[in-house]
């Protein structure tokens, strides 16, 4: 399939400039000016627009199972939702239950994944220790193309990593040249806490924050943090929803470690006062971890942002519909953790990011895309406009404006954290590996064909070994 992007601006995280965009056979294959139509090309008209890279959101949860339910957004509806937001590209996560062999779960996400319409990759789990789970990730990176090890410091009696699987998964991490993430809060103080509150009688949404204040994620992250720095392994914190998480971080990278800060669209949109709202399914609705902040967080994660201290955006896109929710009716502690985001998160930054001058737009490239391809080892296939790339693509239309809305979205969930938001800027459309599978309004994407994307460990061990062997064979002696 060729198809021709022609009379936009292409914004790229380093520069803007005008050009046409040629995509032959899913990838890009050239990038000028005034570049004439193939025959039987299908032509976008991309006047007074710009064209980037697809956006990448390197934090989903499509079909979870977790506390008791399965998230609604399974990887066809959650993909979809994301192409029509102008994200062509997700990380999702594997994760075992404990004791669980974390290849029979690597095999089951993948199963899962198979009926994905854009592009997806994974990070995996580690909740749990023993020598089989140390060769199962050198497994994973040596043959899968897994670089990403995920911990959640969360989670007490369910997929919580102590310190002691925290120090023996980050050695092994870094032995593979891999990165360690983690889901900062301190899952015994939110456990103590949590049942404090319920004993003081809150039983409502109201007592989600209660139980897991900036503090409680602000420990766990520096924790992490100083154990990555003790054993030299690269650290990735995601969702950073408070300032005392991202304190943690700016210290840490001034102090020259390499450690890398995720900032979720709802973290910089939206506050904790959503929980005070009487009515159960709207505050319910808003329950995920970490929970909303108040409003002064909000200008922290902003500066993150613009300081280049957070480097990436992501959505934990999470869905679980009110009849999910419910579960948590008479208990807070049992409503299913998790929100969606995934078709608004590059829109609602563009109009609150670039809109009112946060951010340039070579700026928003960065953070919606080329930042999480470059932590992640895509980089160039994802997150460039460029001869070679992958044709993943957003042409982005700066003057059309949309109210967002439960009512209209495409995720399959009955909720929208943004609901009643007007943005100005938005896709107009998105190609996904060189098709376009949203124009105007409308999707055509085709089931399955999304593509599973290995990405290779960041030098050290690996490749040292590979070099090893490359020595021993005789040819190589012999010179
Ligand atoms: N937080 C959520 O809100 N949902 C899924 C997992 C998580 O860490
Ligand atoms: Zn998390
Ligand atoms: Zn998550």
């Amino acid at each position: 399939m060729t198809v021709l992007i022609k009379g936009g601006t292409v914004v790229n995280a380093d520069r803007s400039f005008a050009a046409d965009v040629l995509c032959v056979d899913g990838r890009i294959e050239t990038v000028a000016q005034k570049l004439d139509a193939p025959k039987g090309a299908k032509v976008v008209d991309a006047g007074g627009r710009f064209v980037m890279p697809g956006g990448i959101d390197p934090h989903t949860h499509m079909q979870l199972p977790f506390m008791g339910t399965v998230a609604s957004d399974d990887f066809y509806s959650g993909t979809a939702a994301g192409l029509a937001g102008g994200t062509t590209m997700i990380i999702d996560f594997v994760i075992p239950n404990p004791q669980q062999n974390i290849m029979e779960a690597y095999r089951q996400w993948r199963e899962w994944a198979q009926k994905s319409v854009a592009d997806y990759t994974f990070h995996v789990a580690i909740t749990w220790w023993d020598e089989t789970v140390a060769k199962d990730m050198e497994t994973l990176v040596r043959d899968h193309g897994v670089n990403s090890f995920k911990h959640f410091m969360a989670y007490k009696g369910a997929i919580m990593a102590d310190d002691e699987i925290l120090v023996n998964s980050f050695s092994k991490a870094l032995e593979l040249g891999a990165i360690v993430t983690v889901h900062a809060e301190n899952g015994e103080l939110v456990y103590r806490l949590q049942q404090k509150i319920f004993d003081m009688g809150i039983r409502g949404p109201e007592g989600h924050p209660l139980s897991r204040p900036p503090e409680v994620e602000g420990e766990a992250a520096n924790r992490a943090i100083r154990i990555a720095e003790v054993l030299g392994v690269p650290i990735y914190v995601v969702h950073v929803s408070s300032r005392q998480s991202l304190e943690s971080i700016t210290r840490a990278r001034n102090e020259g470690q390499r450690v890398f800060g995720e900032v979720l669209a709802g973290h910089l949109l939206i506050d904790d006062s959503v929980y005070r709202n009487k009515d159960f399914e709207s505050a319910a609705a808003h329950v995920m971890s970490p929970p909303f902040r108040p409003a002064e967080h909000q200008d922290a994660l902003w500066r993150g942002l613009q300081s280049g201290n957070l480097q990436t955006t992501a959505t934990d896109h999470c869905c679980f519909c009110a009849e999910q929710k419910a579960a948590g009716k008479e208990d807070f502690r049992l409503i299913p953790n998790g929100t969606a985001g995934i078709e608004n998160r590059m829109e609602v930054l563009w109009h609150h990011g670039v809109n009112t001058g946060r951010m340039t737009m070579n700026e928003f490239v960065q953070v919606t895309s080329t930042n999480a391809a470059q932590i992640f080892n895509l980089f160039p296939r994802k997150g460039s406009i460029s001869a070679g790339a992958d044709a993943d693509i957003v042409v982005w239309d700066p003057d059309r404006s949309k109210t967002i809305s439960a009512k209209t979205h495409f995720q399959n969930i009955d909720f929208n954290i943004f609901e009643g938001m007007t943005v100005k800027g938005c896709a107009s459309h998105t190609i996904s590996r060189g098709k376009v599978v949203y124009a105007d309004g409308k999707l055509d994407v085709e089931r399955g064909a999304g593509r599973y994307v290995d990405r290779p460990p960041f030098a050290s061990y690996y490749s040292a070994l590979k070099r090893q062997a490359q020595l021993k064979k005789p040819s190589a002696v012999k010179r």
